[in-house]
């Protein structure tokens, strides 16, 4: 239960910190005393007159809870995630300051997964480039060029966590030979293990990036990675924008020093670069990895279920591990 000892007149708040799934904001403010701080006029002002009213906050895995509206909330007891991201916020300062925080794992790794996966052949296989081929009167007039197969080619995974997993076991049923890197090898995996990105890209022909974010992976996909790739190697990134050195994937793409890649993530979304925008052997997505109507709706309801937990009893349901998974 939220600890109301310092003001126990303070009415118990809901802090919508961002837009949510509707169905989420909806019920936040059916069940709690909810106040969205993107609608109001004068966020600072409230912050300043009610921010001890606040016990929880609910925000996405995009925007997190930063240091300063932290700050302001002398009572908050958690931060719910919706999503299973959670690099946007400070969560060793969290703790310090007795509040806890939670993500939506496992709910989304399936439809993750499947979009890697999708994202891995689209770009082999140039289906985007090959429907704009189509929509343009292309076809008739010459033919479309090869692609690359996928069945039986090497695919590098960096970050075999829940989602790297998934992604693993839907590509063994294409008959592709796995590799992962991961600071700690996974037990029980009978994949190669390669103890950097640069190793791993050297022995694969794709990598697929389904590490966590945040400082401990910011640019782990250098240059040197997408080199070691090579001019006839792919790189899909559903992880977080951050993880790739975009200017350098930009350069590799320009130089043909690798062969194409498909991108759920950006570094500063929804800007994309404008060398990335046009050129054809680039997948683009609007980060839309866990966007369908099914895993949408069960990271709401989970994210609603850490909040009634905290609300009753004072603990969350999926809280975060104690230290975020790209900085231990
Ligand atoms: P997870 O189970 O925590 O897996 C994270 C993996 O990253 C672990 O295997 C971890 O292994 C590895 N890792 C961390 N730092 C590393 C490093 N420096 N070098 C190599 N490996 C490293 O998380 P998950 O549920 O699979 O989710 C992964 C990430 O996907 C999320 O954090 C989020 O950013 C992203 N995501 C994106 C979308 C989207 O819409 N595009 C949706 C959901 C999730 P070690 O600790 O052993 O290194
Ligand atoms: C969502 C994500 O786009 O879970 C994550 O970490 O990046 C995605 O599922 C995000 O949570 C929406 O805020």
């Amino acid at each position: 239960m939220p600890n109301s000892s310092t003001r126990a007149s303070a009415p118990d708040t809901v802090l919508q910190v961002c837009p949510l799934l509707p169905a989420l904001e909806s019920t936040l403010s059916e069940q709690y005393r909810t106040v969205r701080l993107p609608e109001l006029s004068d966020p600072a002002a409230f912050l300043r007159d009610h921010g001890d009213d606040v016990v929880a906050a609910v925000t996405s895995a995009r925007v997190g809870v930063d240091d300063a509206l932290m700050d302001a909330l002398p009572r908050l007891g958690a931060i719910v995630h919706f999503g299973v991201g959670y690099e946007t916020t400070d969560v060793v300062r969290a703790r310090a300051r007795g509040v806890d925080v939670s993500n939506t794992p496992d709910v989304l790794t399936d439809c993750v997964a499947d979009l890697a996966v999708g994202a891995l052949i689209d770009v082999m296989r140039r289906m985007s480039e090959a429907d704009r081929y189509v929509r343009a009167g292309g076809w008739g007039a010459a033919p479309f060029p090869l692609a690359s197969s996928v069945s039986g080619k090497r695919v590098g995974i960096l970050g075999l966590g829940r989602i790297g997993r998934a992604v693993a076991r839907r590509l063994e049923g294409f008959g592709v030979q796995v590799a992962y890197c991961t600071r700690t090898p996974v037990p029980g995996v009978g994949h190669r293990h390669l103890p950097t990105a640069e190793a791993l890209a050297e022995v694969c022909d794709a990598l697929v990036v389904t590490v966590a974010g945040g400082r401990g992976t910011e640019g782990l996909v250098s240059a040197a990675v997408l080199e070691a790739l090579g001019p006839q190697g792919y790189l899909v990134n559903v992880a977080r924008g951050s993880v790739v050195d975009e200017q350098a994937l930009v350069a590799a793409l320009e130089t043909e020093r690798i062969a194409g890649a498909a991108l759920d993530v950006f570094t500063d979304e929804p800007n994309v670069p404008r060398a990335l925008l046009e050129s054809d052997r680039v997948v683009l997505l609007p980060h839309i990895a866990s966007a369908t109507r099914e895993t949408r709706a069960a990271m709401g309801d989970l994210a609603l279920r850490n909040l009634r937990r905290f609300m009753t009893e004072g603990v969350l349901l999926t809280p975060v591990p104690e230290a975020s998974p790209s900085t231990h």
